[in-house]
């Protein structure tokens, strides 16, 4: 992890921000809580990873936190977090404790995180509003702080009247992505794109996934990144068919196809990178085809991802150029628009081209044009209009062809699974590709290979 305490002036700005908002919308308290730790099993945890919200706002990466935002002529943040516990730092670790906290982290004040109940009812009372994230588990503390003040309030105090959800509010901030951000996300890009190249070297047949898993691994963290930002797919021959596979033990073998979805967290983002190749080193026949058309949709889905076009453009791109190519390989039949319109092409194209990339690997941020009419006559998929992208935002492009074991299958084909993924910014002009560190084009990945 970095030192997010050099940078706190980027977590001030981003409480200041939201600050701002509430204030704007008539003012009130939010507060968020840290993400819990869990328990994995007997006396072992799973590693503690933060709430992605949270740590937006706070860079705080302890568990046993709140943050609380008063929003006002003076606005205020107030961390509550662990007291310093000797006993309990010996064995967990270290806890900054309040003081220290609030004088690095630069809130308005800090607090043991006992108080917080306590505090919370003093702090709701006579407010207008609470900002909370709805259903993330403070809900019932909360309710009980407004039921506490309405219970008591003859003494004059007042409890809120409204409770509104600050994950829209959030998930907008977050979808804009800083240059602070951005610094973060080309280093994770860089490192996940060296972890594939890494893979593709060490591939042979005979070894089995995990082997490769164990590959990215090592890149990821002997360049810092804190671990996968998500689990590690490595699939070989028919597993390569299977969207949420995981490294398993099989072996791979000569003509297989193998598929790597991987991405490193560094400093809380994610990066998300998919590529397939053969494991011998060569593209023979079908799964050169294959790999050519899939390569053919990404190039289109990338070039429709600009600011201006909406977030659904570069999906239908990969949809129509998939769906051609499928047709002229005779995996489909009929034309192009009809197979499109029957969405017969989702047999082997049944996800969508991407999704938003940030502190969560499926980021916050909502995908609709929330002023565009709801159709409830439209196919699921066109019921309202996707939003507009604009430059900040960062997208994966990864269309992909799926094709398992059928009767009207040719043979050839069966069991090749392909999928290209890249992270792309939104930039004024156009794009950023943060992940092209890792060869894309049959040529360049086979030249990789043969060394
Ligand atoms: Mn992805």
């Amino acid at each position: 992890m970095s030192n997010p305490t050099q940078h706190i002036a980027v977590y001030q700005r981003r409480r200041a921000a939201l600050l701002a908002q509430m204030q704007h919308a008539g003012g009130g308290v939010a507060v968020i809580e840290a993400a819990p730790e869990l328990h994995r099993n007997a006396d072992s945890e799973f590693p503690y990873r933060f709430d992605s919200n949270f740590y937006y706002l706070t860079g705080f990466a302890e568990p046993g936190a709140a943050l609380v935002l008063i929003a006002g002529e003076q606005p205020q943040s107030i961390l509550f977090c662990r007291e310093k516990n000797e006993e309990r730092e010996i064995w967990d670790g270290y806890r900054h404790g309040p003081a220290a906290a609030r004088e690095l982290f630069g809130f308005t004040a800090a607090h043991d995180i006992e108080t917080f109940d306590a505090t919370l009812r003093e702090l709701l009372a006579n407010q207008p509003t609470v900002w909370t994230l709805m259903g993330a588990g403070l809900d019932g503390r909360i309710a009980k702080g407004i039921e506490h003040l309405r219970e008591r309030s003859r003494n004059g105090q007042l409890a809120p009247g409204s409770v509104r959800d600050l994950a829209p509010v959030l998930g907008e901030m977050r979808l804009i992505k800083d240059v602070h951000e951005l610094a973060i996300m080309r280093e994770a890009g860089r490192i996940s794109a060296a972890a594939h190249v890494r893979a593709m070297r060490h591939c042979k047949p005979g070894l089995r996934e995990y082997h490769l898993e164990a590959e990215l691994l090592h890149e990821f963290r002997t360049q810092g990144a804190e671990s996968p930002a998500y689990t590690s797919i490595v699939g070989t021959g028919a597993n390569s068919c299977i969207l949420h596979y995981r490294a398993g033990n099989t072996e791979i073998k000569n003509g297989d196809v193998v598929l790597i979805d991987a991405g490193c967290e560094l400093h809380g983002y994610a990066s998300d990178i998919t590529r397939t190749f053969p494991a011998n080193g060569k593209f023979m026949g079908e799964q050169r085809a294959i790999y050519e058309l899939v390569l053919a949709a990404q190039e289109a889905s990338i070039a429709a991802v600009r600011s201006g076009r909406r977030f659904s453009d570069y999906h239908d791109a990969s949809v129509r150029t998939l769906t051609d190519g499928l047709i002229q390989l005779k995996l489909l039949e009929g034309t192009v628009d009809g197979a499109i319109e029957s969405l017969a092409y989702r047999r082997f194209y049944m996800h969508g081209a991407g999704h938003w990339l940030g502190l969560d690997v499926h980021d916050a941020g909502e995908y609709m044009d929330v002023n565009a009419p709801y159709n409830p006559e439209a196919p699921e998929a066109k019921r309202r209009a996707r939003r507009l992208l604009a430059a900040g935002m960062v997208v994966t492009v990864e269309p992909g062809l799926y094709i398992r074991p059928a009767k009207d299958v040719p043979e050839g084909f069966w069991n090749i699974g392909v999928r290209i993924e890249d992270d792309i910014v939104v930039t004024e002009s156009g794009h950023e590709n943060l992940t092209r560190g890792v060869p894309v084009t049959v040529a360049e990945i086979e030249a990789l290979m043969r060394r």
